[in-house]
């Protein structure tokens, strides 16, 4: 009988955590692109909004090998991308989108190809301003492209001095 009310008590609190994050962190438009046959790496998609300063450090996902935060940006007239090395801010109460040409997640050694009968679960981690980490489980559709009303919002607040 302890050991049943100890199993309970562990439940609920995992419960209460995970609701707490998702009313804390809210992730939408998320989207995989789909892959061909033999593609290898892909991009995940999505935009995510944070009530409090955080930031998204990690993400890992059962169909690849290796997941990264990347960033897009223009290096002597080349597009280039490269993982962040301290994660993805996200400032309190703003979208921040995650999309093609500019912040992604990529999807690398594929172990299936993503078709679009697929939903990928990305466990995604953030780290609040305290330093505490707390994840939270998306299933991510599959799609060739972006889904309807993705990248609307302009924002001219980026540039960092
Ligand atoms: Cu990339």
């Amino acid at each position: 009988m302890k050991h049943l009310t100890r199993i309970s008590i562990l439940a609920a609190s995992l419960f209460l955590s995970s609701h707490v994050v998702a009313q804390t962190i809210a992730v939408t438009n998320s989207w995989v692109r789909a892959t061909v046959q033999g593609q290898k790496a892909t991009g995940a998609f999505m935009t995510v909004t944070s009530k409090e300063n955080a930031k998204m450090v990690a993400v890992s996902s059962p169909v690849a090998g290796l997941v990264e935060i990347h960033e897009m940006k223009m290096d002597k007239d080349v597009m280039k991308m490269a993982a962040l090395p301290n994660g993805l801010d996200l400032p309190a109460g703003k979208a921040v989108d995650l999309k093609p040409g500019s912040y992604h997640i990529m999807l690398m050694d594929l172990k299936l190809p993503l078709t679009k009968e697929v939903a990928v679960p990305l466990t995604l981690t953030f780290q609040d301003g305290a330093g505490k980490k707390t994840q939270q489980v998306v299933q991510v559709p599959v799609s060739s492209q972006a889904p309807a009303g993705q990248g609307m919002t302009h924002q001219h607040d980026d540039h960092k001095h």
